[in-house]
């Protein structure tokens, strides 16, 4: 085991940096010290155990010269923060004792603190869960995205309907960030380009500054801090003096308004291409930002710029900073000199693009006039990329075609190598979106499966199954979580599954507790946790999920006196503002839980929670909780998940689909620990083609007609037949999801459950073999994978080399 490199200050001595920090940065004595007052207290004094670490990971990266990983992302979905650098200090029980000791309770404390909702979903939280690996295997990186002033929005149930208000984490300050006043670049936009002294030169209409913003991440035992660097947009001038004085006021607050704008809120969609200006203006924004920053670094170092690719790799999270192939091809050509041919090329060696999704609606497009409005410069050099892919490639593929400029393929072509994010989904890219592509560039299509970082989705939110892994197979795990299948020596060792069992009640009973001071919902420990959280979709199916619950509701009414598992089951995510569907959905969820959980007949044995305002923290909260874990997506539409990694790590056992990585997690776990059910993405297109194939399903499943024409009826929404008409008929007449075709399946694995969880033995050692055979979804694994097949970057770790060599 590697040793931290912080050396841990007394309790004592913490004490009085919490009380140093309490007095001297706020203001206050203990006396008067609020919640926030001690949180920020903790977590000025944490940080400074940060800094130091931090620029001994800069000052390596200088003198190693090496390469440098940057990974570019609309979104970072980071959560708190407090917890996890105590835990990467491996200074938890001294910050737990210090604060217990100055009379406060550490979880209210912890919990004072917003989380950072940068980011919409999967997409986002992998971002954060790379930029922790990337530390803990000390690969010199930065991340960089956008200092959003409104992360994801609010989620409140006004009659059980979605409403959204502003979220608002900047309202407190942030502590973990530093500003840098000083790191600022200029952002052009619009105008026109003109070609003067045979040099185009772009003469923009409007300018903003972008502003940096640098928040330390430190890796597991400190050994390593690799920056994240979001981008707030500014006005050039405060003011435009001139308009002002000749009185055209609105003129002169024009650049503010727009700088205002650009960073102001997240686009809240994790599914439709919106395809406005703004976000546009946003991608362009914060890419080009990163751009000139690393140039800038890596000419103040005295770089040459024809040998830019040995010294950076970037990497493009989705086709949001797509504008990245372009932008690198203009500032080589317009800023550096270089000929087309020679900044294209260049400009592909450093580019790497990650596709998250099949699903046309998300991918982006954007109409032709928009972008050369707003990108001019960039519209012609996407001409010229487009040309050079053409003489390569032949014409199959384009990147402009029928009046738009398509992202996916702009990226493609700019990237050395593009990957998917399970091996399922990886085929599919090949087969699907772009068999041309992959056809014209062969072997540029790669997967790299995706993964969660160990320290916080098992070290951090799941106390008591930590200390058991400690106790069975030692303390070395969390970076090296290949080391769990130590754990399956035990699993027919009965005071182990005693002991594992016991986490998870703890894990249950702190949930129930929670639930109960949060939203006064009582729940039974004893039942089981049937889990499903992520975002609203069709494809992930939360309705079927709910007609599953409804038809066990009917069943368990037919026959109160019957054996029946007791379950709560819990559904936890965010729609689109804009998504009709997915808010009708979340609505029944909220109806029926109110008819469900109010009858007398059934209410020992089933249970619907659905607690708002699911984020981050509420998953650190339910998933080590859960007994079950859904994953039940229309098999080919779930390009990874990695909610699925999480309760798998935990010890819940899935419910799933062949789709995404939930293949590759049953081929972990083994067959016989994991409930499959459903089509597979193969017969999922063969069904589509077939005739009225949701109506067949319906009619021959007299369960699901019941279910259907119970919501029809309006049983759910208080007699009102018109609630969800749309969403019963839609099954009927465009069910393209397959939840009709899926139900009866799903409906027969979810008894298979009820059979295996009443059988508690064998159900805890399931669980148990789900923590153990699942260390190969650490991010960990995933980034050395990035790391040695896309990006040639190095870990300056020498400890940690020197270990992995004895290993
Ligand atoms: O990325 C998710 C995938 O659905 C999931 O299967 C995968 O595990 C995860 C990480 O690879 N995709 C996702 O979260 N996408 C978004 O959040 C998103 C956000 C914005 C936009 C599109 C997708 N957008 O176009 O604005």
């Amino acid at each position: 085991m590697t040793t931290p490199r912080i050396s841990a200050p007394s309790v004592e001595a913490f004490s009085a940096a919490i009380l140093r920090h309490l007095k001297l940065s706020l203001g206050k004595d203990p006396e008067h010290a609020s919640l926030y007052d001690w949180r920020m207290s903790l977590a000025l004094s944490l940080r400074d155990h940060v800094v130091e670490p931090w620029f001994e990971s800069t000052r390596k990266t200088y003198e190693a010269r090496g390469k440098r990983v940057y990974y570019l992302s609309m979104e970072f979905l980071i959560g708190r923060l407090v917890e996890d650098v105590a835990v990467n200090l491996g200074f938890e029980d001294i910050a737990e004792e210090a604060i217990t000791a100055l009379g406060q309770n550490y979880g209210d404390v912890v919990a004072n603190e917003p989380d950072a909702a940068l980011g919409n979903g999967g997409l986002g939280r992998l971002a954060a869960c790379f930029m922790d690996s990337l530390s803990t295997l000390g690969i010199p990186a930065y991340g960089y995205g956008i200092r959003y002033e409104h992360g994801l929005f609010e989620q409140h149930f006004e009659e059980g309907a979605q409403i959204e208000t502003a979220e608002t984490w900047l309202s407190q300050a942030h502590v973990w960030e530093f500003e840098r006043p000083e790191v600022t670049y200029p952002i052009h936009f619009g105008g026109h380009v003109a070609v003067e002294d045979g040099k185009t030169v772009w003469h923009a209409g409007e300018t903003v500054m972008a502003s940096a913003y640098d928040t330390p991440v430190l890796g597991w035992q400190g050994r390593w801090a690799n920056t994240l660097r979001l981008w707030a947009a500014k006005p050039t001038t405060n003011f435009d003096l001139e308009s002002f004085n000749r009185g055209d006021y609105i003129a002169a607050s024009a650049p503010e308004a727009l700088a205002r704008t650009i960073s102001r809120v997240l686009y809240p969609d994790d599914t439709t291409d919106v395809g406005k200006e703004l976000r546009l203006k946003q991608e362009y924004f914060f890419t080009s930002a990163s751009l000139q920053d690393l140039l800038r670094r890596f000419l103040s170092e005295g770089g040459a710029l024809k040998d830019l690719p040995d010294h950076v790799a970037i990497q493009l999270n989705d086709t949001h900073p797509a504008i990245a192939g372009p932008e690198l091809v203009r500032l080589l050509m317009d800023e550096h000199q270089f000929e087309v041919a020679q900044a294209i090329t260049t400009a592909r060696a450093c580019l790497a693009y990650t596709n998250h999704t099949l699903l046309p609606e998300a991918l982006e497009r954007w109409p032709e006039d928009l972008f050369a409005r707003v990108l001019p410069r960039h519209y012609r050099i996407i001409q010229l990329i487009e040309a050079a892919h053409f003489a390569t490639a032949g014409e199959t593929v384009r990147i402009f075609e029928h009046g738009e400029v398509k992202m996916g393929e702009l990226a493609f072509v700019m990237a050395h190598h593009v990957n998917g994010v399970s091996a399922l989904h990886s085929e599919l890219v090949k087969e699907t979106v772009f068999s041309d592509l992959n056809a014209a560039y062969p072997g540029r299509i790669i997967n790299q499966t995706n993964g969660i970082t160990p320290r916080r989705w098992l070290y951090t939110c799941n106390r008591p199954l930590r200390g058991l892994i400690n106790d069975t197979i030692g303390t070395a795990w969390p970076d090296n979580l290949d080391q769990l299948s130590g754990l399956t020596a035990h699993v027919e060792d009965s005071a182990f599954l005693d002991r594992f069992q016991a986490a998870k009640d703890a894990n249950k009973a702190r949930l129930a507790d929670w639930l109960k001071a949060r939203d006064g919902v009582s729940v039974d420990p004893a039942a089981m946790f049937d889990v499903q959280i992520k975002r609203i979709h069709e494809y992930k199916r939360q309705l079927m999920n709910l007609l599953e619950t409804v038809a066990l509701w009917n069943d368990i009414r037919a026959n109160p006196n019957g054996a029946w598992t007791p379950r709560v089951k819990l559904f936890g995510g965010k729609a689109a503002p804009g998504y009709v569907v997915a808010k009708e959905i979340i609505h029944l969820i909220n109806d029926a839980a109110r008819v469900i959980n109010a009858d007398p007949v059934t209410r020992e044995f089933l249970q619907i929670v659905y607690p708002e305002n699911y984020n981050v923290s509420m998953a650190e909260m339910l998933i080590p909780a859960a007994d079950l874990s859904e994953q039940i997506s229309t098999a080919g539409k779930e390009a990874s998940g990695t909610g699925n990694m999480k309760f798998a790590l935990n010890g819940a056992p899935t419910i799933g689909t062949l789709d995404g990585a939930n293949v590759e997690i049953r081929d972990c776990v083994g067959a016989e620990n994991f409930f499959l059910f459903g089509l597979t993405a193969a017969e999922v297109t063969a069904r589509r083609a077939e005739p009225d194939y949701a109506r067949t399903a319906i009619a021959a499943s007299p369960r699901l007609s019941e279910v259907l024409d119970q919501i029809r009826s309006g049983l759910f929404s208080g007699g009102d037949r018109d609630r969800y008409v749309n969403l019963v008929n839609g099954l009927y007449d465009h069910d393209y999801f397959l939840v009709t075709c899926d139900f009866d399946a799903y409906f027969a694995a979810q008894r298979q459950v009820d059979t295996a969880f009443a059988d508690s033995r064998t159900w805890t050692r399931m669980a148990a073999l789900n923590t153990a055979r699942v260390g190969w979804f650490s991010s960990d694994r995933t980034i050395s994978g990035y790391a040695k097949d896309i990006w040639q970057a190095q870990s300056l770790l020498e400890q940690r080399d020197a270990d992995q060599n004895v290993a």
